[in-house]
Formats: C-alpha cells, structure tokens, sequence
C-alpha cells in the first residue's frame, strides 16, 4: 500500500505504512487474534500502528479488503509490485514512466525502453534505459525459482502442519530444498502415513493452496498463491529412504548412483536397490549408500561434481554446521538510522546473546554511501568508545561461555563497513581504522566498471592493510542483480597474497556462489559467514549463508567465526 500512496503524493509518509507493515510482519501474535482480544485499542498497541492504519487493519480483518487501498488501485493501474522487481526502478521513476509514457507493467516498460523513449525522460538517460532492459533480462531468465529465505519459512510450516496431522509418522522436504539451493523450483515433500487419502485431502485444503494441479492415488500437486508449486507423495514405510535418496537428487547425482548400482549388478530405483527381484536395501539413506560402497553424501553436495568419489573413498568432507558459529561480523545498527528502524548496539547484542554467540561485531555503513545514513571518521571514534564502555558494562558481560580455559565474557568488536571508492581507496580515514576491531569493505558503488578497472580497483582495496573482510566480493543478488565484471581466481590470489578474508554473505545476495567457495577452500583462502543484519531478527539468516557453504564443501576450519575471539582477532 506504501507504495500506490506513493503515488499519489499524499501529505503523510508512505514510510509509516512500511514501518506498520514490518511491525506486523516481525510480530508473533497473529494480528487477527491481537484484534479479537483487545479491539481498536490493541492493535495501536502495536508499534507504529496510530489511529488511522489500525482503522485500515480493521477494515481489512472484518471485510477482507481496504476500501482506500482498492480505490488507489483502481485510479492507478500500474502493476507496482512487478515494476519494482527491476533493479533501479523505484516509485520515483515508475511514476514518471507511467505519466509521460503510460507504462504500467514490464511490456509497456521494455517497450518503451527498447523504443528508445525512456533515456530523454528527465532524471533518466542513456544508461537508465540500458539498465532497465538489463533488469528485464534477468527478470526473465530467472522466471519461476524462488530464493530460498522466501520459501524455507513456508516450507516448514507446511511440513509441521502435515506432522501434526492425525495418522501422519514422518514427513520430509526433499528436492533441491534439502539440497540447500539458493533458488528453488517447486517444493518435494514426502510422507509416510496411516492413510494416504486423508493426507492428500488435509495437503490440497492447506491455507494457502490456490490451485489444485492434480491429486492421485498416493501423488499430489499444488500451486500456492505466493507463486510456486508444492508436491506431495505417500510413502511406505519400507522404501522410504529409497523414496527420500531419488526425489533430493539431484538428477545428476541420481545418475551417476544408478550406474554404480548397475556396476555392481543391482539397480536403484525410487522403491529401493534390487539385485534381481530381491530388494538389499531401501529403509534409509545410509543403508543404501552403504550397499553401493560408500559413505552417505550430505544432500548439499549431492550435485555430481565430486561427492560421489569422494564418497566411495570415504572422504567425504565434514562441512561446516551453524553450531559451530560463535558470532556474526556484519550486523548494521541505528548509529547509522536513528529513524528507529533499526536496532540499537546493545539491543543487538542481547540478540546474539540468545543466538549462543559468543561475540558480534557492528559493522555500520560509512560516509560516503547515499542510499543509508552512514558514519563519518568522528562518529565512528564515538561509537568505539561506546563500544568500549558497554563491553565494560554489567548487563552484557554477565553472559558467560564455558571454554577449556575456564568462562568467556560476551565481547561486541566495533568494525564498520566501508565503501571501496571508484579508484580502489576506502572512504575513512586509514588512522580511523586502525583504531576499528576490524574493517569490511564493500564495493557500494559505479557497479558497471570494466572488468580491468574492477579488479583494480578491488585489489587496491584488499591491498590496504586495515582492511580484514572483502564484503559481498562479487556483488550479486540472487534474482535482482548479476556479478560485477570479476575475475573470481584473481580475487582469491589476492586475498591468499593479502590475508583478506572472504565474506558469505547470508543475505539475499549470497553472491560467494557454492562453485567459489569451493575454490577459496581449495585455495586455502579464509571466509567468513555474515547475515548483514540491518535490524536483529535478520541474523537468522545466518542459516542460509551455512546452506550456501555446506553446497561449496566448506569445513569449519575455513570459516574464521568458528573461532574463538581471541583467535579471531588474530586474522585481523
Ligand atoms: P527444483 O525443483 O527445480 O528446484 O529442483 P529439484 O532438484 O527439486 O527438482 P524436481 O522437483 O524436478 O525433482 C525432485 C528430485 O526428483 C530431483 O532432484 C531428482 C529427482 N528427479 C526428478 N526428475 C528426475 C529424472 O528425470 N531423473 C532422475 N534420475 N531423477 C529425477
Ligand atoms: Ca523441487
Ligand atoms: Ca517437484
């Protein structure tokens, strides 16, 4: 709604309709229930809710739409929230595109742009319109996959919905989302129950469910109305490790599998491994893997490039888990936004305290970067202060660690996140930043540099010796934004030449492909495993950024916060 209220210039914030949003989003009560409990009055109980959006929420609890929100739909037919999938298309723009050439969606966009007519819109240019026909491209090529930290969310509660069914033992989610991928296609979810007709009906009735594509004997498929689809098969008992090894494929490693089955004169199907008619194996993973020879391969690595050998040789590498994760580095805090969107130091702290972290490090944005307030040399020397004082404090180093060396306090580092500028220099000061636990830098800025140029730049930047973290070192976002001109081997000769460390940065951007951590490992090049966490719940994702190194085969000893502090603060 922020958005079309955007659009019209209304005299109030749109912002206050994102903060209300985000507040309801976060908060653990339904907001139906919040509503039935305690009326009007409770739901501007809710922070950033005032009188008039909790009118809207009533409305919309009671009638099931907002008269106000379909009325600006109505005058405005613009499909926003499409258009704003284009990377560098914000309401601002859209709004001039749909005045002075009545674009509404991405036809009438890459029309326009492809006619030439978007570059002499002011505020535009030749290089706007060759970025949004770039945008288009990938909109289109990614078409129908889905990030991971969209669908995993809902994909648990599917699965703990169905668990909690009546006659239902055991449920599991195969497919590429067990395999951790950084996109998925459609969910596969498995089942072992009493009863496969009451299964399949609970599963097409779940909330959600918009579409019912087909519903058999003991297979089910649905389309939810986020977009994608959901598969259900039934199960039995005794070939349910059978069933879980071919539907988490990945295809390719299911045929490299069959043919070592067949070398062994057996055959490997959904129902179980054969020899003859005689099944040998089939109630789990394991026990089939162990008939065909080798050790199980984590589902992460199961892509054909490798695991299967190293497997049959039992070598398999023992990757990296989020238990062994004592702390997250780039976490960003409202010394950077007092608007209140964002979370204060010690509100962060006590976060990662619950998280069992052992430290955290703030790494706020600095000054040179437009889009988010940031911090200049002074403020950066004040928040180390503050830092300082608050590790001092009681009330956050009264969290203690067992260690063999006897208890650890909780320790905040003051870091920040620096920006790269165009010619391979930091934006702070080099005596601010030696007095920084540590310093990430980022390229925030001119993307589209030549590869030459680029890379330069970057290795100017991994040079310096305050800096300790290459931020986001290729610049990708999954689904938004290809890589800037990189040249990933090079980096990696560049960071074992300097110690600079590589980030994984669990965000939607997880742009340290599974392929380049794979490489760094091999390279012996250090990374480390980031959420940059703009407010305190965000370093969940964490979860995502171990999924992405578990795919690159990485092991707790190439990622650096596994450590403990002290040993960490020696890579620094
Ligand atoms: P997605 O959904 O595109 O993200 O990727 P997956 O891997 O989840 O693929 P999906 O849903 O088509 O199939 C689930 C698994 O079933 C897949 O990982 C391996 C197995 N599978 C599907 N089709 C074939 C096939 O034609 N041959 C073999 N060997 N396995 C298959
Ligand atoms: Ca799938
Ligand atoms: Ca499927």
């Amino acid at each position: 709604m922020a958005r079309y209220l955007y659009m019209e210039e209304v005299p109030f914030k749109p912002q206050a309709f994102e903060r209300a949003a985000e507040s309801l989003e976060s908060s653990k009560e339904d907001v139906k229930e919040i509503y039935k409990k305690g009326g009007l009055k409770a739901l501007m109980e809710i922070p950033g809710v005032g009188k008039s959006i909790a009118r809207h929420i009533e409305e919309y609890i009671k009638k099931g739409k907002i008269k106000d929100y379909e009325n600006f739909k109505k005058r405005m037919p613009l499909k926003m929230d499409e258009m704003v999938r284009v990377e560098g298309l914000g309401p601002k723009k859209i709004k001039v595109l749909y005045k002075e050439l009545g674009v509404h969606d991405l036809k009438t966009l890459e029309k326009a742009a492809k006619a030439g007519k978007v570059a002499p819109l002011f505020g535009f240019g030749e290089t706007t319109e060759k970025n949004i026909l770039q945008g288009l491209e990938f909109l289109k090529r990614d078409k129908g996959r889905f990030l991971i930290s969209e669908i995993l969310p809902i994909a648990r509660e599917v699965k703990e919905k169905m668990e909690k069914f009546k006659g239902v033992d055991k449920v599991d989610i195969a497919g590429s989302l067990r395999r951790g991928k950084e996109t998925i296609g459609d969910l596969d979810f498995l089942v072992i129950a009493e009863d496969s007709k009451r299964i399949m009906d609970f599963f097409v009735s779940l909330p959600g469910v918009e579409k019912v594509w087909g519903k058999g004997g003991t297979k089910a498929s649905v389309r939810m109305r986020y977009g994608f689809d959901m598969d259900l098969r039934v199960i039995p008992n005794k070939s349910y490790g059978a069933a879980l090894q071919y539907f988490t494929g990945s295809k390719e490693h299911n045929i490299i599998t069959r043919k070592i089955a067949i070398e062994k004169g057996l055959k490997l199907s959904e129902y179980g491994l054969f020899h003859g008619s005689k099944m040998v194996a089939s109630h789990t993973e394991e026990d089939i893997y162990k008939k065909l020879g080798m050790a199980c391969p984590p589902p992460e690595i199961r892509e054909n490039a490798g695991e299967v050998e190293a497997a049959l040789k039992n070598e398999l590498p023992k990757l990296i888990d989020l238990k062994y994760i004592k702390g997250d580095l780039h976490v960003h805090s409202n010394w950077q936004d007092t608007d209140g969107g964002k979370d204060s130091v010690e509100a962060l702290a006590k976060y990662a305290i619950s998280l069992g972290y052992e430290y955290i490090g703030i790494s706020d944005h600095t000054k040179t970067l437009k889009i988010e307030r940031s911090l200049n040399e002074k403020e950066l020397l004040e928040q180390v202060e503050y830092i300082k004082k608050l590790n001092k404090s009681f009330q956050i180093s009264n969290a203690t660690f067992g260690s063999p060396s006897g208890s650890r306090k909780f320790q905040i580092l003051a870091g920040c996140e620096a920006n790269i500028l165009k010619d391979g220099s930091i934006d702070i000061d080099d005596k601010v930043l030696e007095e920084l636990d540590y310093v990430i830098a980022g390229v925030h800025s001119f993307l589209k540099m030549e590869k030459a140029e680029m890379m330069a730049r970057i290795k100017k930047a991994m040079q310096n010796p305050n800096v300790d973290i290459l931020a986001h070192p290729t610049g990708r976002v999954v689904g938004q934004r290809d890589e800037y001109a990189v040249d990933i081997d090079e980096i990696l000769k560049i960071a074992k030449d300097t110690g600079t460390i590589l980030e994984i940065n669990s965000s939607s951007r997880l742009d340290l492909r599974d392929i380049y951590i794979r490489k760094a490992k091999n390279h012996g090049v250090k990374m480390i495993i980031n959420t940059d966490a703009h407010k305190k719940e965000q370093m969940n994702l964490m979860e995502y950024g171990i999924l992405q190194a578990r795919r690159g085969w990485a092991e707790k000893g190439d990622i650096i916060n596994t450590l403990p502090i002290e040993e960490l603060l020696r890579h620094f």
